[in-house]
């Protein structure tokens, strides 16, 4: 397959002012006619035809300004329409059936309802058009189908006029005001109700909001509907954003790749991130249905409004959008928590991609199948790179770069440099080093060291950005650094201070410090970099205990214990120095437990151990089995030291009554993580509580929360427990995605067993990539059970991506990563991941998204 660059980009030769499509809808059969009004581009290099991408199509009928053309022809999946003139209209007619598509882009049907999925390349699924970012157009949408079955009708924007027709058919149209690129189209028909609001904006308009579930649901989307008008607000007092249509749908649907779709106004949600209530969603999914919300309805302006001129440009509204939803978290919650929960995912995600086979830059160069390219580096990085952008101009500076990016490029399909320039001007920065974080892939290494003479303290840093595929050399960039120097003696700071490090070397003097001060740096996480830094253990309990930035707090727990584990892994420590580490870390855990001066919520951050993933990324190869050892064991050796503390601690979050409230919210985080710790030292004694706070849980936290301990430990209470789940919740299919999840999931040392096990469950289903996600996504991001010694793990993730790949590609390719890890990991595991990734680039007829993940991978 063609690979596509960056630099080969040109203006499509017509532009697209209206398009008019007529569905005549069927769950397996719809007839498509698309009419497209065309003129040349001024600004485009003339051609004599029109190229029309299609996927799968055929052309029934092709009229040029309505009569039937003859003057077409197919070029592979596409239709070149030859045009004689200036300005045409050209009609086409396809047929498809929406039953048989179970890759789930383009039009299909999910349990009897037709809906679409568009982004990146779908729409050419439904016709053919040049489907791509930046030709934007008015849309206007008729669709008709039988009312019984179909008795709700949506596309973007308005809807116009409807009526019934003959044969209890009844039909609808609509017209979107806006123009959109392809990829924002949407459709749905189902038989839905939904759950209505009102919001008033700012400016005094009245705007209608629906969400649309099947019946049954309709008590599970109060938490989505106030999370949707708090972001509606939000993003009117943050970031000056009023909501441009009288109509904000959302429809919610059990079969979708990922988790939404930001159409204009007509959001497509993933059910998991929709429906919520205290009896089958967790804490976590609550936040979740916030978070995306508002990242859907956000990308009304940064997304819709402001287009992407390409898709080299994703991370323009992905990257934008994805911090916007995180300031708008931080804001309806905990700052510092959501603060160091995006850390994690940061350094769960997105390091480990950038420092192997598939990193690339946040604007990439090239790609074979963007769907591939909706990855943590386009997201999560692009949301730290504006963040940093953001730290450095100040929030008032950073609002008027927004506002003047926004005012300059309404309408049109921009660039991530049309993104720089305007926050250059409009907040007064020069970007012009910092533009390199756009086009150089990998993590930055920061090493940090403090010297001390005299009353004068030095502060030597240094930086390395690391080679990554088809980029060798890298050069210096501007990483905004905050920092703060303690003094020992009166443990307090002296202010922080915002520097950039933007050579190879800098050195900083600070004088007037008698004794060498203790250094806390990145603070805030300002900058996503790895910190090497030369402190001691006695220097990194004290941040731990006193630093005032909750997250440098937070990061001094998690490096003394990184520091540990790596040379614990590493062989490197003999038995008193374990000893000593240990005891150091539990004294940190226990001042944890005791500070009252900690809310719950950041005691249940501050408690998390660094995960495997982490761990095995902070090490250049890593052994996954040695890693899960050394964590467990330090895990048991906290629980059991700690017993009485986590127990106390244990009981006093039992006491706090069932709310949504933060305070109920972190005593239910503390309560699980005692368990957890418990369940590591002492595993009788956790069986019982967690098979106790199961029987008792009046809502999902606790009750899974309790399961998740249980399957990870022997016993008839597991078994019981499990079955009960299944019985209570048989039916919602979210609840029983959370099932196969947790024993795909577990600690479980015949995890593997289970899951291949589950893979025969009436229940189980490849057709539904929740499912899929619950079973096997849960299984690969299980450390213990993925690398299994015998490579087992690796093997039935091998099967399952050749089976799954001729049904759905793009979530198929989604669990390549995994295997393409092999590079970093110890010889005798990393040829039997490379041996599965060689297999699967042998298999014939690969989809080119798996295809080009493996190849990557391999490199
Ligand atoms: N823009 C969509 C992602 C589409 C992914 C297509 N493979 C959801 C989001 O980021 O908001
Ligand atoms: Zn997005």
């Amino acid at each position: 397959p063609a690979v596509i660059r960056r630099s080969d980009y040109k203006p499509f030769a017509w532009r697209v002012p209206e398009v008019s499509l007529d569905f005549a809808l069927g769950l397996e059969e719809t007839h498509v006619t698309a009419v497209l009004a065309v003129e040349r581009n001024p600004q485009a290099d003339a051609s004599p035809t029109i190229h029309l991408d299609g996927d799968g199509l055929e052309p029934l009928t092709v009229k040029i300004d309505g009569e039937v053309a003859t003057s077409w022809s197919m070029e592979g999946n596409d239709l070149i329409v030859s045009l004689p003139g200036d300005a045409h209209q050209i009609e086409v007619t396809t047929k498809i059936n929406p039953s048989a598509n179970t890759a789930l882009m383009g039009l299909f049907a999910s349990g009897g309802m037709l809906c679409t999925q568009c982004e990146a390349e779908g729409f050419r699924r439904i016709t053919f058009f040049p489907d791509r970012p930046d030709v934007l157009s008015v849309y206007r949408v008729r669709m008709s189908g039988p009312k019984a079955q179909f008795p709700v009708l949506l596309s973007n924007g308005n809807l116009e006029a409807e009526g019934d027709g003959e044969d209890g058919t009844h039909w609808a149209q609509w017209h979107d005001p806006w123009p959109k690129p392809s990829y924002l189209f949407a459709l749905v028909a189902g038989d839905l109700i939904a759950n209505s609001d009102i919001f008033n904006t700012v400016s005094g308009r009245e705007v209608a909001l629906n969400i649309w579930v099947r019946e049954g649901d309709e008590g599970r989307t109060g938490h989505a509907m106030e999370s949707l008008k708090k972001s509606m607000r939000w993003d009117e007092e943050t970031f000056g954003r009023e909501y441009d249509l009288d109509l904000f749908n959302i429809v919610a649907v059990s079969d979708f790749n990922m988790g939404a779709m930001e159409n204009k106004g007509l959001n497509v949600f993933n059910t998991k991130y929709v429906l919520a209530d205290e009896d089958t969603a967790t804490d976590v999914d609550f936040d979740g249905v916030e978070g995306v919300i508002a990242h859907e309805y956000f990308h009304n302006w940064s997304g819709n409004r402001v287009t992407c001129r390409d898709w080299f440009q994703l991370s323009l509204k992905e990257g934008f959008t994805v911090l916007r939803d995180q300031l708008f978290s931080q804001d309806m919650g905990s700052a510092p928590v959501k603060r160091i929960e995006d850390v994690r995912v940061l350094r769960g995600a997105q390091f480990p991609e950038d420092s192997g086979p598939l990193a690339h830059p946040i604007r990439p160069d090239s790609f074979r199948e963007i769907s591939n390219f909706y990855t943590a580096t386009i997201y999560n990085k692009g949301a730290e790179v504006i963040r940093m952008i953001r730290t450095m101009a100040g929030e008032e500076a950073f609002r008027k770069g927004t506002d003047l990016y926004f005012d300059r490029h309404d309408g049109e399909a921009a660039t991530c440099e049309d993104f720089v320039k305007a926050m250059e001007d409009g907040a007064g920065l020069d970007l012009t080093q910092f533009r390199l974080w756009y086009s150089q892939a990998g993590t930055p290494k920061v090493s940090v060291r403090l010297t001390h003479e005299g009353d004068t303290a030095t502060l030597h840093l240094s930086q390395e950005v690391p080679p990554t595929p088809g980029q060798s050399d890298k050069q210096p960039m501007p990483i905004p650094i905050k920092l703060a120097l303690f003094d020992r003696d009166s443990g307090e700071h002296r202010g922080e201070q915002l520097i950039t490090l933007d050579k190879a070397q800098v050195s900083l003097s600070f004088d007037g410090f008698a004794k060498p001060p203790i250094l806390s740096v990145n603070r805030g996480f300002s900058a996503p970099i790895v910190v090497h830094r030369d402190i001691s253990s006695d220097e990194l309990v004290f941040l731990a205990a006193r630093d005032d930035d909750p997250f440098a707090r937070y990061e001094a727990l998690q490096d003394l214990v990184v520091g540990h584990l790596k040379d614990a892994v590493d062989g490197s420590l003999d038995d008193a120095a374990r000893k000593d580490a240990r005891q150091a870390i539990t004294s940190a855990i226990a001042a944890v437990l005791a500070d009252d001066t900690l809310d719950d919520s950041m005691r249940g951050e501050l408690l998390v151990l660094p995960s495997e993933s982490y761990l095995a990324e902070t090490m250049l190869v890593a052994d996954p089995g040695r890693i899960h050892a050394e964590r467990q064991s330090l895990r048991a050796a906290i629980g059991s030291a700690l017993e009485p503390e986590f127990t106390a601690v244990y009981q006093r979050a039992s006491q706090v009554p069932y709310s949504l409230s933060a305070e109920a919210r972190g005593a239910r985080k503390v309560k699980t993580q005692a368990l957890v710790y418990l369940a590591a030292g002492n595993p009788d004694l956790a069986a019982t509580m967690a098979a106790a706070q199961y029987d008792s849980a009046n809502n999902m936290t606790d009750r899974q929360g309790a399961m998740m301990v249980l399957c990870g430990l022997e016993g008839i209470e597991r078994t019981n427990k499990l079955i009960d789940f299944y019985n209570r919740y048989k039916g919602n299919a979210l609840v029983i995605d959370k099932w196969f999840a947790l024993q795909a999931g577990s600690m479980h040392p015949a995890a593997l067993a289970h899951v291949k096990a589950l893979a025969d469950h009436p229940d189980f289903t490849m057709k539904n990539p929740n499912r899929v996600r619950s079973l096997f996504m849960a299984m690969a991001y299980n450390p213990q059970a993925f690398h299994a010694e015998d490579g087992e793990g690796y093997r039935m993730i091998g099967d399952f991506i050749l089976a799954l790949d001729p049904i759905n590609p793009q979530t198929a390719a989604r669990f390549v990563p995994q295997l393409g890890k092999w590079r970093r990991i110890e010889p005798g595991r990393s040829a039997l991941m490379r041996e599965q990734l060689e297999r699967i680039a042998a298999a014939p007829g690969l989809s080119r998204d798996t295809h080009e993940q493996v190849s990557r991978s391999l490199g």
